[in-house]
């Protein structure tokens, strides 16, 4: 089909509470929401990119500018066939993965549309267990003022269902909390995620945490590093796993060749889209290594799209997907709900993403569009 016309949505939205972590606060989320228009059929993507560099460098500025001037005039008045086609029309731009993972979605959900399969399935297409129904996911919280308030903030996401609670840590914000939360929820699966604020030398903080059950430490150190943390792994028990330095398929190879994780975040965005996180699937699958779909607070659109990935077969741990209502009193797209009974979400089953973009919300959260046509 051709790729007719592209808008690009600069969008602004108020979290219902700020998110912070190791590398800063957010009150309001910034991203960019993608349309893709051909044959009639519209193809949605969400750049999850935010309003500062500080989990990549990437921000919405920068997605906007990639996008525009070389990503969207590289693939309009072109033929889309498979979703793949895309990677090699956007290779001569290097890196910004958050930038094309807007792309990819959109291309996913519109061939999906066409094929009359749901996003699930046509992701699932290699796999004879197809997609699963619903998926196992956790919740992310971000670093609050005081152990007491955190305590106070896992008991209410536990009350709602949430089965796997993720605390975020920084240095001073670390061996105290874990030490309390594991006191207060003994049996809760809790892990700790650091966004890359420690280094080698805190190896003996992270030792300490080893009769603490937890179910994983993400990301303790560098953005870029996969040495240090082969090497801080058979220093401590409690599982690692890898988020931020993980960007392709080549670094997943690296990370398993030289047994630097136990477990592997994949988040879409962070490494381009779709068809490079189900070759890391794949690659972790194979290698008998555990594995999970991270989030960035994304809007219905790319929560979506993130339950579609969650559902493939080599998915073995809770996903950083939660509830509209985490995020947002009122969304752009459908809302998604837990089930509370067994701490999972409902992957959706119509064509595409399955959900209903609210075009008259869409407009009024966004503070800039463009519309690029071939
Ligand atoms: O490291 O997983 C992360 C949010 C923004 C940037 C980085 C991360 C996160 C989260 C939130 O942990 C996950 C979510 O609920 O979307
Ligand atoms: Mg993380």
């Amino acid at each position: 089909m051709k790729i007719e016309r592209i808008d690009l949505h600069f969008v602004s939205m108020p979290l219902v509470s700020p998110f912070t972590t190791s590398f800063g606060t957010e009150l309001d989320r910034q991203c960019l929401i993608l349309a893709m228009h051909g044959e009639g059929l519209t193809g949605w993507g969400e750049c999850v990119a935010t309003n500062d560099p500080g989990y990549c460098y990437e921000t919405a500025v920068t997605a906007w500018h990639i996008l525009s001037d070389f990503l969207i005039p590289n693939i309009l008045g072109k033929d889309l066939q498979e979703p793949e086609d895309v990677i090699g029309w956007m290779s001569s731009v290097r890196g910004h993965p958050l930038a094309k993972a807007a792309i990819d979605q959109a291309a996913w959900d519109i061939t999906a549309q066409r094929d009359g399969l749901s996003f699930a399935q046509k992701l699932a297409q290699p796999y004879p267990e197809g997609p699963k129904e619903r998926v196992k996911v956790g919740v992310s919280i971000g670093i609050q003022p005081s152990i007491e308030q955190t305590l106070a903030v896992i008991e209410r996401h536990l009350g709602e269902g949430y089965g796997r609670i993720k605390l975020k840590i920084r240095p001073g914000w670390d061996l105290e909390l874990a030490r309390a939360a594991r006191a207060a929820f003994p049996g809760v699966p809790i892990m700790l995620d650091a966004n890359s604020a420690f280094t080698l030398a805190d190896a003996p903080l992270f030792q300490a945490m080893d009769d603490l059950d937890l179910l994983m430490i993400e990301q303790p150190l560098g953005y870029e590093d996969i040495y240090d943390h082969s090497r801080l792994r058979p220093l401590i028990k409690s599982p690692l796993c890898l988020d931020e330095s993980i960007h392709s398929v080549g670094h997943t190879r690296l990370a398993l060749a030289i047994n630097a994780c136990d477990i592997i975040n994949i988040k879409p965005a962070r490494v381009g889209g779709w068809t490079e996180s189900r070759q890391i699937h794949d690659l972790g699958r194979a290698a008998g290594i555990g594995l999970w779909i991270g989030g960035m607070l994304e809007t219905g659109i790319g929560r979506s799209a993130q339950l579609a990935l969650a559902s493939l077969p080599g998915i073995t741990l809770p996903s950083d997907i939660s509830a509209t209502s985490r995020y947002y009193d009122h969304d752009i797209a459908t809302a998604f709900y837990l089930n509370a009974e067994d701490s999972t979400i409902t992957v959706p089953t119509g064509p595409g993403l399955g959900i209903e973009v609210d075009q008259a919300h869409l407009t009024e959260v966004t503070l800039k569009k463009e519309s690029f046509s071939a």
